[in-house]
């Protein structure tokens, strides 16, 4: 009796003592978790989770510690101010890496938050060139810019779709803008006249006045630089003024929830871009597809393999430096090469993606279809 109580006592220490050398590391993650663009915020942090999870399932040991990844997440409701707040709110928690922000507009301040306190971030969405063009030298992205997505849209409307006169509208945020511009001087140098330029906020949901004024000026395309939530409004009231121009939006209305919005005035006048492969392309696509519903029963909506290869390229580096600690791992995070779900994970000089790519998808038997 005496022995097996023993035994017991040993067995215990031994599990406890398992668990004290495992190291919780901690992977910030932030996007808008609520407000209209909530599904995409959610949709950005199951791609984040869904790695953490099968890194954990797997067991990752780091300088020879075992390691537990924990997603910490906020929400930065897609404001620029509280974006900020919640950023050094994730450095004062230390977190060792942020996957995030969702906007151009918010991951762009933040990421000053972020160098301060010696963080690096991976944006797995924001597209404004701006945000790698600031010298930081710990900010990456997994996806193409908009100087590349704005140069495919603006040939493609002249080009492919025979535009004349093309009219643009923004949503006033760093990317919806920033991509309305770089659409338009790519529209110009094609020949295009641009007929109308027009803003909006991402908060709007009636556009009439400027629809009306719009379609004053008979454009052959209207090109919408914004996110779904006001695409899909958008798209419903330019049909309902009897507009027939051809619609063209970013990647931001390149969803499925775009879909929902634009109901029956989607047509296959409708176009978007993506500023990456179609999911089906991606080397992992097909695959992501099917575990991310599985895990969480619902369908990819965007930028969600962007996040989960976001998060990978810190684990990656972290093991391959041995450390979780920033100065020892962003050497490794710089030369990361990795067969990621969306394609190979390697950054340039700046910090954004190597080998980015940009599809064109046109509206066609209730879906977004590659073109
Ligand atoms: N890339 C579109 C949505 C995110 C952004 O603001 O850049």
């Amino acid at each position: 009796m005496k022995k097996t109580i023993v035994a017991l006592a040993v067995m215990g220490l031994g599990f406890t003592g398992a668990h004290a050398q495992e190291m919780v590391v901690k992977i910030g993650n932030v996007a808008p978790l609520t407000g209209t663009i909530a599904h995409l915020g959610k949709d950005n942090e199951n791609g984040a989770r869904l790695a953490v999870e099968e890194a954990n399932a797997k067991g990752v040991t780091i300088g020879g510690k075992k390691v537990k990844f924990e997603l910490v997440g906020e929400d930065d409701q897609a404001d620029p101010r509280t974006g900020t707040t919640v950023a050094q709110r994730l450095v004062d928690a230390g977190v060792k890496g942020v996957v995030g922000h969702l906007n151009s507009g918010t991951t762009i301040p933040a990421s000053r938050i972020y160098d301060q306190g010696g963080i690096p971030m991976i944006s797995p969405s924001a597209t404004n060139p701006k945000l790698t063009q600031q010298g930081y030298k710990g900010v990456f992205r997994t996806i193409a810019n908009d100087v590349q997505q704005g140069s495919v849209l603006g040939k493609f409307m002249v080009a492919d779709l025979g535009a004349k006169k093309v009219a643009i509208i923004d949503d006033r945020t760093a990317y919806g803008q920033g991509l309305a511009d770089e659409t338009e001087k790519a529209a110009k140098a094609g020949g295009a006249q641009i007929v109308a330029r027009e803003f909006t906020t991402d908060k709007a949901t009636d556009f009439n006045a400027i629809l009306t004024k719009i379609r004053a000026t008979a454009p052959d395309v209207i090109f919408f630089g914004g996110m779904d939530a006001q695409a899909g409004p958008m798209l419903r009231q330019l049909k309902q003024l009897g507009i027939s121009a051809k619609f063209l939006t970013g990647d931001g209305g390149c969803s499925p929830e775009m879909i929902k919005l634009g109901g029956e005035a989607l047509s296959s006048s409708a176009y978007c871009s993506m500023a990456g492969l179609p999911l089906d392309k991606m080397p992992g696509g097909a695959d992501f597809r099917e575990r991310y519903k599985k895990r969480f029963n619902t369908d990819v909506q965007i930028y969600s393999p962007y996040a989960y290869d976001a998060t990978n390229a810190f684990i990656n580096a972290m093991e391959k430096a041995g450390s979780v600690e920033a100065a020892k791992y962003l050497p490794e995070l710089k030369k990361i090469s990795f067969p990621g779900v969306t394609g190979n994970v390697a950054f340039d000089d700046k910090g954004d993606i190597k080998e980015g790519s940009v599809t064109l998808y046109q509206f066609k038997d209730g879906n977004w279809v590659a073109m």
